[in-house]
């Protein structure tokens, strides 16, 4: 099980959250999405066959990339 943590600058509401919580909890793999308005922040929680190449690149393709 792997926890990751990602800055999330396009963040700016709370259908931004809802949006990033219900498209990534579809990925295969992935038990629990938090997403915070406040933090601009999304933390994550998979296991394999999610990976962290494959939510980074899922969050680029809806508008949500990952800062840095
Ligand atoms: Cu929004």
């Amino acid at each position: 099980m792997t926890t990751v943590t990602y800055s999330i600058p396009n963040i700016s509401c709370g259908h931004c959250v809802h949006t990033i919580q219900n498209e990534i909890s579809d990925l295969e793999g992935v038990s629990s999405v938090a997403a915070s308005q406040e933090k601009k922040q999304a933390t994550i929680i998979f296991d394999p066959p999610a990976s962290e190449a494959q939510i980074k690149n899922l969050l680029a393709a809806i508008n949500y990339p990952v800062a840095g």
